[in-house]
């Protein structure tokens, strides 16, 4: 748990697009109308300053019709796609689903934590979850000496189902509001009132839920944590008694980096080179001319091996170069030696070859599964990596190299 907003690089929920896409459709619109109107005020203010131009030298203007239609239906038109795109978005967040293809969940916001009631599970038992965030230790100096802790305050849901939030906050509390960067979801939490919200979310992972309306002296600590588990797991834990699931509260890809000892030979937020290359970028220029030059048989991947020698002298380090770059900047001609089986973009042709650019699941599914023995060394296989934590891997890493 940092103290970032985590989760603007995620667009975990069937909304989150859309609600983007209207932010900067909104955010593009204002700056144009902005320099519209400041960047003529400040040119004809210095065009016009008393000490070059007197008043008597200026034409008397009284009016210009074309330009005064023109200055009212360029920024109506525009005022109007901004309306366009915030009234549909809006509406999706606004149209709940029906609740009987829903999951109902209570949540209460309070000074300063987030509480949650299920439904009564096939049993019988209500969950009802949540508390307060363990705030960090932190000494004299401003040092933390405990990091901050979440506790069993999660809201769990399964993936792929609309979930319904119905939220109130205690008649003597505040307000709060309920906000999951990673969803693009906000909404107030009133005293005394029910305010709904609904998600439906689309990507197995653990998001951080905040509090998004100043409420006090913690405030900055009214923290929780969304996790969205596949069905099977999410009706294993709601049809049991416990507070969380078990054995899978952890589910990010940093968390399973370190459970499978990845970090003993990688680093993956810095650049520094362990027993393996640092998964922060993908590939270095010298790699990628080891395999230019030797080709590559190792993956195995369905299309087989890489033949080697397929660009040579300056070509190759051309190539190269552009390639650790991440296909960034200018392509030299000489890559169209490369595009016909990795694709233009270099992205591997949806999995027929290597992803040269990112780690995506199947490059990972492949070395996983093989292993992998190159120039820098020795990796082992894993092949007890089931599919779900491969693309939460897979998520992780790709927003790293970002
Ligand atoms: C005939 C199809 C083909 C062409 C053309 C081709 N590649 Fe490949 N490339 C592959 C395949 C298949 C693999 C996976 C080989 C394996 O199993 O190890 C691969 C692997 C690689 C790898 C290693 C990826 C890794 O992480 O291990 C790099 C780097 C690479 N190619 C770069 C290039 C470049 C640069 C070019 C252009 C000069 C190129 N390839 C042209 C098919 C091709
Ligand atoms: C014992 C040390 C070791 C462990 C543990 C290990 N790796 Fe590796 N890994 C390596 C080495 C060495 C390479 C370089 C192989 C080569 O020369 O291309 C490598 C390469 C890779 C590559 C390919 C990088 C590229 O761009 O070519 C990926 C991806 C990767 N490892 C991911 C992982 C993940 C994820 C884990 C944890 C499940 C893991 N590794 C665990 C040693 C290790
Ligand atoms: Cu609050």
């Amino acid at each position: 748990m940092s103290n970032s907003l985590q989760g603007f690089d995620v667009r975990a929920a069937t909304f989150a697009a859309d609600v983007e896409q209207a932010f900067w459709v909104n955010f593009w619109i204002s700056i144009v109308l902005f320099l519209s109107v400041v960047a003529p005020m400040i040119y004809f203010a210095w065009k016009y300053n008393a000490n070059k131009v007197k008043n008597e030298d200026v034409e008397n203007v009284t009016h210009n019709t074309a330009l005064e239609i023109a200055w009212t239906l360029i920024p109506t038109a525009m005022l109007m796609v901004l309306f366009y795109y915030g009234y549909t978005s809006m509406q999706v967040l606004r149209t709940m689903p029906a609740e009987s293809e829903s999951i109902v969940v209570k949540v209460e916001g309070l000074k300063w934590q987030w509480r949650y009631e299920y439904p009564a599970n096939a049993n019988g038992h209500i969950h009802k979850i949540g508390g307060a965030f363990q705030k960090p230790k932190i000494d004299d100096k401003g040092k933390v000496i405990e990091k901050g802790t979440m506790g069993i305050t999660a809201l769990y849901v399964p993936v792929n189902t609309n979930v319904i939030l119905e939220m109130s906050a205690p008649k003597n509390d505040v307000i709060h509001s309920f906000f999951v960067p990673a969803f693009r979801m906000k909404e107030d939490v009133v005293p005394g009132r029910t305010t709904k919200q609904w998600f439906n979310a689309t990507e197995v992972g653990e998001y951080d839920i905040e509090c998004a309306e100043y409420c006090g002296t913690d405030h900055s600590y009214m923290y929780s944590r969304l996790v969205v588990l596949p069905q099977k797991e999410y009706d294993a834990w709601f049809n049991s008694a416990e507070d969380t699931p078990k054995g899978n509260f952890t589910k990010t890809g940093d968390a399973l980096l370190q459970r499978h000892g990845c970090t003993q030979c990688h680093s993956i937020l810095t650049d520094e080179m362990k027993i393996g290359p640092s998964l922060k970028t993908r590939l270095s220029k010298e790699q990628v001319l080891h395999v230019i030059e030797k080709g590559q048989n190792k993956l195995g991947y369905d299309m087989g091996a890489m033949p080697a020698g397929l660009a040579t002298g300056t070509d190759a380090q051309e190539i190269a170069a552009y390639v650790a770059g991440g296909l960034k900047g200018e392509k030299p001609a000489s890559f169209a030696a490369c595009t016909a089986c990795h694709g233009e973009d270099g992205r591997g042709m949806g999995g027929l070859s290597p992803d040269l650019v990112g780690y995506d699941a199947t490059l990972l599914g492949h070395v996983f599964k093989n292993g992998k023995e190159g120039m820098i060394g020795r990796m082992p296989a894993f092949p007890e990596i089931p599919e779900d934590e491969i693309s939460a891997i897979a998520k992780y890493l790709e927003n790293i190299g970002k």
